[in-house]
């Protein structure tokens, strides 16, 4: 928690970066904290649903405790990307951050479950798996790391983009370069189609597809979008692989630092930002559709089935465990035509 400055912070360097986070440590470790505004990091720009379902938990905090509790988002990866503020967040430097599935891979196997592609068969079994005693064990597996696991926000489905033509069958990635978030598991996934996988952050991609480092990535609409890839990428191939959600975490130590009562409040705005997101997710998702297409970005449809036999072959790796297999088993028992 910090005072109340409002002032967003300038764009860091890595080494700002890190010096701030050690500073925000500090600051939490020494116990003087000055105010009640929980700080939180995105690495979205500010008008996207994740930042503005935060703020939305911070007003109904605040409401809900006459100004005594509040959250700031810092957004657009001001303080470093996700693998960075994750870090910062276990040992307290931040109070909230919002990150998705894919840099908690390699901390906490069982959310490598609901990153496994092709598991999820539409967005509402995405809902219904992760709403109910699935979500919250996954979400609750992540306390032994330092992380309370508050809610999952949508983030739609990924598919590939790149700058070199459609991809309209696994045969088309032979070759390409494609980036993905510093996950083992996205590595596999894109290597499964005999892609070469480039593990790199999120704020790095429009550059790198500038500059021919890459010849693309996979995202869904809205970060397609909103970091301006579509400028660079021109084909856009609805694969649809993902449907991993983003997951908002609070700091353990500051978890801890608060009074059941205020554990139960922050519980339940965060449950309450979630339909809230839905809402302006969906809303973005056509917006960013519609700002694609309208930029002449060639987007064809896909015969996923080749896609999915290529890529599920891989998700026995990642079930090492009876209880990854058993939340897989029971998120595949709730798909429509399971029920
Ligand atoms: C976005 C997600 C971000 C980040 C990003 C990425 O869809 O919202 O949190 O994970 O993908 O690919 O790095």
């Amino acid at each position: 928690m910090t005072s109340e400055s409002s002032a967003p912070l300038p764009s860091l360097s890595f080494s700002r970066r890190a010096v701030l986070g050690g500073a925000l440590a500090m600051t939490a470790a020494c116990g003087t904290r000055l105010g009640s505004v929980f700080t939180s990091a995105d690495t979205h720009v500010g008008t996207y649903p994740t930042v503005r379902a935060v703020e939305r938990l911070g007003a109904i905090l605040s409401e809900r405790t006459n100004g005594r509790l509040g959250v700031k988002v810092y957004p657009g990866g001001q303080l470093g990307n996700e693998r960075d503020t994750l870090e910062i967040t276990t040992f307290g430097g931040l109070d909230l951050n919002r990150v998705n599935l894919a840099p908690l891979n390699s901390i906490e196997p069982l959310t490598r479950v609901a990153a496994l592609p092709f598991l999820f068969e539409s967005t509402e079994h995405m809902r219904r798996s992760l709403d109910g005693e699935i979500g919250n064990e996954i979400l609750a597996s992540l306390e032994p790391h330092g992380l309370i696991g508050l809610c999952f926000y949508d983030s739609g489905s990924r598919s590939f983009y790149n700058t070199r033509g459609p991809i309209t069958k696994p045969e088309d990635m032979r070759g390409l370069k494609l980036r993905v978030p510093g996950s083992d598991l996205y590595i596999a996934m894109v290597q499964s189609l005999g892609a070469d996988a480039v593990p790199m952050p999120l704020d790095e991609v429009y550059q790198s597809l500038a500059q021919g480092v890459i010849d693309g990535a996979e995202n869904n609409w809205p970060s397609f979008e909103s970091g301006k890839h579509f400028e660079v990428a021109r084909y856009y191939s609805l694969t649809g692989h993902l449907l991993a959600p983003e997951v908002l975490v609070m700091s353990k130590i500051t978890w801890e630092g608060l009074s059941k009562d205020d554990q139960a409040l922050v519980r339940d705005a965060a449950r309450q930002s979630v339909p809230y997101m839905r809402e302006l997710w969906d809303a973005q998702v056509e917006k960013s559709k519609a700002i694609v297409t309208s930029a002449g970005v060639a987007v064809n449809e896909v015969d996923t089935a080749p896609f999915a036999d290529a890529m599920t072959g891989m998700w026995e790796e990642f079930l090492e465990t009876s209880r990854q297999r058993d939340l897989v088993e029971r998120i595949l028992a709730l798909k429509s035509g399971a029920r």
